[in-house]
């Protein structure tokens, strides 16, 4: 499985901006220079990235609508920045932990649109191995797919443990939600890692809403970068990736250099609903979504960066768009045509290969497995 490991991009950067004065607010640490720099080929990566992700997603919807993907389906759809800037800064090294939103962050550590495509359609060629799972989705730096809210958190910390614990100089990056940011264990894993400077970079991605739930109704703080107390902060508009990527490489300088953990918050938004069985309009009006689309749009702001800068031309950005719509719908074909796991699936890769016991309970007591 390749992994992009875009940090150890080698080409010049010589593509320069500024970003937006209002990109950041930190709390009890500096901000992170608004000056970025870029080869062209990172910007046009990011580009493509992003546009792939929003077509896994469409694709995705199409799928589950056609009643081929069953289930749970929670899209990031209007989050890309998120994990695309977050890529960027990132390296191999680094671990990456999330909860179910997770397909876009699963394809920037590697994995490719036919196994998560095939992940969501229970087949074989699915990322986890043709377990038939439809949320869990490995890559070796990459562990998505928590579906109780928040309990990813403290095994993110667990990992920067492993980090420190082996030397190694890298971080964990730990997602929850505006609405996870209230599970106690996520204060439980502040504590941890504050007191024992893992190399942890909390991440709250607020976009706003948990399920039907408005940030306001749900938190007594809704400045989630504050909340970690004795752990320093920074607010950072998820919606423009070059600002993500910055606060990415920022939070991972921060925590590899013995400084202890940091939190970020992601301002963010997802067009859709929760999952595919909200229709998202319930609890909102059809205004603020447009006013996002039309305003905020990841994709779109990083194309008039793009123009005005003169990377890139109307002409290739198209080129990319259509590029990218070939590579996923054929990368849906295949996952479709992959068969279904042989039933005998449904009870391997529960242990850690050798630490398993010899028989496995089915869902009768008197039901077991050999494996
Ligand atoms: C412990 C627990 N409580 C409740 C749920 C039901 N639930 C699933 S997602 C969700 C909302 C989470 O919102 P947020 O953390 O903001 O993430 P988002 O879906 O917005 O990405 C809830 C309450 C759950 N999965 N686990
Ligand atoms: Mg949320």
């Amino acid at each position: 499985m390749s992994v992009r490991t875009f940090a150890s991009s080698s080409v010049a950067r010589d593509v320069n901006f500024t970003l937006h004065k209002e990109s950041f607010s930190a709390y009890n640490c500096d901000e992170p220079s608004l000056n970025v720099s870029y080869s062209k080929d990172d910007l046009i990566k990011m580009y493509k990235s992003m546009v792939v992700m929003r077509r896994m997603e469409m694709v995705s919807d199409g799928l589950y609508k056609a009643k081929l993907i069953r289930g749970f389906c929670h899209l990031c759809t209007g989050q890309e920045a998120v994990a695309v800037g977050m890529e960027l800064a990132l390296t191999a090294e680094d671990k990456v932990i999330t909860a179910y939103r997770c397909h876009g962050f699963t394809y920037m550590r590697g994995g490719s649109i036919t196994s998560i495509l095939a992940e969501l359609l229970g087949r074989k060629a699915g990322i986890s191995g043709g377990k038939g799972g439809s949320m869990h989705m490995f890559t070796p730096n990459f562990f998505g797919g928590n579906g109780i809210v928040g309990a990813q958190v403290p095994l993110g910390a667990g990992i920067a443990f492993a980090q420190k614990y082996l030397g190694q100089k890298a971080a964990t990056f730990a997602l929850y939600g505006d609405g996870a940011s209230n599970q106690g264990q996520v204060f439980e894993a502040y504590n941890m890692a504050k007191l024992w400077d893992l190399p942890a970079v909390f991440v709250c991605e607020n976009n706003r809403y948990g399920m039907g739930t408005p940030a306001n109704r749900s938190s007594a703080n809704t400045q989630y970068f504050k909340r970690g107390d004795y752990i320093p902060g920074l607010r950072v508009n998820g919606m423009d990736v070059l600002a993500v990527q910055q606060a990415c490489a920022y939070a991972k300088e921060w925590t590899t250099s013995g400084k202890g953990p940091l939190l970020l918050e992601m301002e963010t938004y997802r067009y859709g609903g929760h999952s595919m069985s909200d229709p998202g309009t319930t609890y909102r009006t059809r205004e603020e979504i447009q006013h996002m689309r039309s305003n905020n749009d990841p994709i779109t702001g990083l194309k008039q960066v793009l123009l005005e800068a003169n990377v890139v031309t109307e002409d290739e950005l198209k080129a990319i768009d259509k590029a990218a719509r070939a590579e996923v719908d054929q990368a849906a074909e295949e996952a479709k045509a992959s068969p279904e796991p042989d039933m005998g699936d449904f009870w391997t890769q529960v242990y850690q290969k050798g630490t398993g016991v010899p028989q496995l309970r089915g869902r009768e007591p008197e039901e077991f497995h050999n494996y």
